[in-house]
């Protein structure tokens, strides 16, 4: 509630049954019904006699509880779980010559609300299951809502739309059980894959580490399919979009996320509300992969199939502008749960293409708005509304909020001149798409093609993630009970890459199993590694945005930790403190330090480097703590950057973790130590060290 100088501070107000009644004369603090009746006690429902039965007359009750039992609003049927943030969008230079549209002109801001969420859990599940993130923005412009409604990867399980409701249905919970939640290792997810070859080039990408974000900061994002731009002159260029974090996309590591799921169930929501709430903004390029009609036609894949990427060495980036996240919604529901993306929601310079995923889309996001927010108004909601003027001779319906004055509620009239006309000149006019045909059901031949591009993105990640590729199968395929599934995903895979096919039925005990798969189109064995394809090649060497933690206890070494905690902040990277307890800890010097979170409540798993800097008595103390000493063995075991003080050994030892500079375990003894400590956490993860946790695979 904004300050007022008529505000004042609730009276307490003494009853016999002792309850609290916080009370005011106030008329602007009156509590009141929805009619605005004022209302004068808001604990105790109207009874007949103190002790007596509850009447129907009270209608304040009944108002509150009906308004309460009626709080929800179904979930989305996919992308439940999500998290919201406002922003901007900036425009680049040289946006324009590819787009007319109006936010697309150089310097141009437009606000932004964007949604990022997982897919197949519910919207009460944790934050980092296996499984694609939904990148959602909706720019307001000034010409009318424009949604890019993308994934944080760049194809998808199927290239038609049909078979949409048959994919959601295997991977959410199973139909007769109700689970597993949010988890794609279970029969029907991976008997529906295995007879659809066309997933498998986005199976590769679902088990990399891509579907296991460090934080929704990290992520990149995809519009997937391919979009038009139309330029003043009408002329249309192609265009895939990539959006960029300009921090660099990071991921977690499967134990990480598997721990992080009980440990903070809301790690990325609470990681994308904090980095917001303390001024550490977000941020995006937006960039397009254009083409014109030769390129596409020189391709060996069909430019409408959404299985396919356009590799960056064929097609760059082209930057067109950036987005910045910097104010979180004050209100969950109203803003983050009623949003109402949809790809439909187009402005005149940008055009779609009949790729058949994309079409099918076109009708199912206005469809669900329908049951998830009860009918065809939703446009009026504040977070769905356009910031441009809007009129039309559309009326009535459920919650209608606009009242048009007139008689003229339709179109040609000639009772009101001044009611709204279509516009030849400003108006949205489709791009004359060429492809067109006889009515069939039937797949485009260019479309069959299922393996060569899963071998390419095989071939361009690094041993680490193609060992992470070859575990999360392992995992999946493991929670597998029917063996014929198992043994058909081997066939695929073996189609893939021999190797990885191989390494996964090791991992399996199951080599010699895999079923004879005989692919429409033979995988093509020359196409070359793409290098942007993997995250660990190119991450950049930053711990910006980045949460560390130091243990203390009781007598630390207090200027070590001022002299850390200056080093990190000026990289830009939080310090947080953990601690035995949630109450003051005093340093050797007597100052007392405000630990952030207990060593059971922050369990390391929740930070991208750790620090221990105990004293010697303190150490002394977490030897006999399992959760101090699990603190310390779960960071070498994720791979971090892992820094202690001499007095902490013993708790090195007992966590049975070597000091080695090379492998990121780091003597924090004075500036040297600090900036070894910082350097080897900007390699985010130490790579070297999985042969010493893992059994290779
Ligand atoms: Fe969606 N998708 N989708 N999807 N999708 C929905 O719309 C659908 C697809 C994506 O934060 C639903 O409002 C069909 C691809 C995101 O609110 C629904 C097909 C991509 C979000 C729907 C697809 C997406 C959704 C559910 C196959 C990446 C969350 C709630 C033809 C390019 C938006 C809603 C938010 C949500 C349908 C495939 C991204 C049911 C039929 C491909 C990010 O309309």
């Amino acid at each position: 509630m904004a300050k007022s100088k008529a505000i004042k501070k609730p009276v307490d107000r003494k009853v016999p049954g002792g309850e609290l009644h916080q009370t005011t004369t106030v008329d602007i603090q009156t509590l009141t019904t929805n009619q605005g009746t004022a209302i004068s006690d808001n604990q105790n429902s109207l009874k007949s006699g103190a002790r007596g039965p509850t009447l129907l007359e009270d209608f304040v009750l009944r108002e509150k509880i009906t308004h309460f039992d009626h709080e929800r609003i179904p979930e989305r049927i996919v992308h439940a779980r999500g998290s919201g943030a406002h922003g901007y969008f900036e425009a680049a230079k040289g946006a324009s010559k590819l787009s007319k549209a109006s936010f697309l002109q150089a310097g141009k801001r437009t606000k932004v609300f964007v949604r990022i969420s997982t897919v197949a859990g519910g919207a009460g599940s944790v934050d980092t299951p296996r499984d694609v993130r939904g990148f959602a923005v909706k720019f307001y412009t000034d010409e009318g809502n424009f949604d890019l409604v993308g994934n944080n990867i760049p194809v998808f399980f199927i290239q038609d739309a049909m078979k949409f409701p048959d994919l959601v249905h295997s991977v959410k919970m199973e139909a007769d059980r109700g689970f597993p939640q949010a988890a794609s290792a279970h029969d029907t997810f991976w008997d529906f894959v295995s007879l659809m070859p066309e997933s498998m080039h986005m199976l590769m990408w679902a088990m990399s580490d891509r579907a296991i974000p460090r934080s929704l900061r990290h992520i990149e994002g995809f519009g997937i399919h391919t979009f038009r731009l139309i330029d003043a002159a009408g002329k249309s260029t192609f265009v895939k979009f990539h959006w960029r974090p300009t921090i660099g996309a990071a991921s977690l590591v499967w134990d990480e996320a598997v721990k992080i799921a009980g440990a903070d169930p809301d790690y990325h929501r609470r990681d994308l509300w904090e980095s917001i709430d303390t001024g550490a903004f977000p941020e995006w390029t937006l960039n397009v992969q254009a083409f014109d009609q030769k390129t596409a036609d020189s391709l060996d894949f069909d430019i409408l199939d959404s299985t396919k990427i356009i590799p960056e060495e064929i097609v760059p980036l082209t930057p067109i502008g950036r987005m910045v996240l910097d104010r979180n919604p004050v209100n969950f529901f109203a803003e983050t749960e009623q949003v109402a993306f949809h790809p439909g929601h187009i402005v005149p310079g940008i055009d779609f293409t009949p790729d058949p995923l994309l079409q099918g889309r076109l009708h199912s996001y206005l469809d669900t708005q329908l049951s998830r927010l009860g009918g065809p108004n939703f446009h009026e909601i504040p977070i769905n509304k356009p910031v441009c003027p809007m009129r039309n001779f559309q009326r009535d319906g459920h919650m209608r909020m606009l009242a048009e004055p007139g008689r003229t509620n339709y179109e040609p009239n000639s009772l009101d001149p001044a009611s709204p006309r279509e516009n030849p000149v400003k108006g949205f006019a489709s791009f004359p798409d060429p492809n067109a045909g006889p009515k069939l059901r039937q797949r485009p031949e260019t479309f069959a093609d299922h393996y060569s591009q899963a071998r390419q993105f095989w071939r361009s990640m690094t041993p680490p993630e193609q060992a992470h590729i070859v575990s999360a199968f392992t995992f999946e395929l493991s929670k597998v009970t029917t063996l014929a599934i198992r043994t058909r995903m081997l066939g695929h895979l073996d189609l893939v890459e021999p190797e990885l096919g191989q390494r996964v039925a090791a991992a399996m005990n199951m080599e010699g199993q895999a079923d004879d798969i005989t692919p429409v189109v033979a995988p093509r064995d020359d196409l070359p590694p793409s290098p942007p394809l993997s995250l660990v090649a190119k991450a950049p060497a930053t711990i910006k945005g980045r949460t560390l933690a130091a243990m203390i206890t009781e007598g630390f070494d207090g200027r070590l930790l001022a002299s850390l905690a200056a080093a990190l902040k000026k990289e830009g990277a939080v310090l947080k403190l953990v601690a035995p307890k949630i109450g003051p800890v005093k340093d050797a010097a007597g100052t007392a330090h405000e630990p952030d979170m207990t060593i059971e409540g922050g369990p390391s798993v929740l930070f991208d480097a750790c620090v221990l800097l105990p004293s010697e008595k303190g150490a002394q103390e977490l030897l006999g703590m399992a959760a101090a000493v699990n603190w310390v063995r779960d960071a070498f075991g994720h791979l971090k950057a892992l820094a202690y003080v001499g007095e902490a050994t013993s708790v090195l030892e007992k966590a049975a973790i070597e000091p080695d500079v090379e492998l990121g375990v780091i003597e924090l003894n004075g500036k040297k130590g600090i900036d070894a400590f910082i350097s080897a956490a900007k390699q985010h993860r130490l790579w070297d060290r999985e042969a010493l946790v893992k059994p290779p695979v």
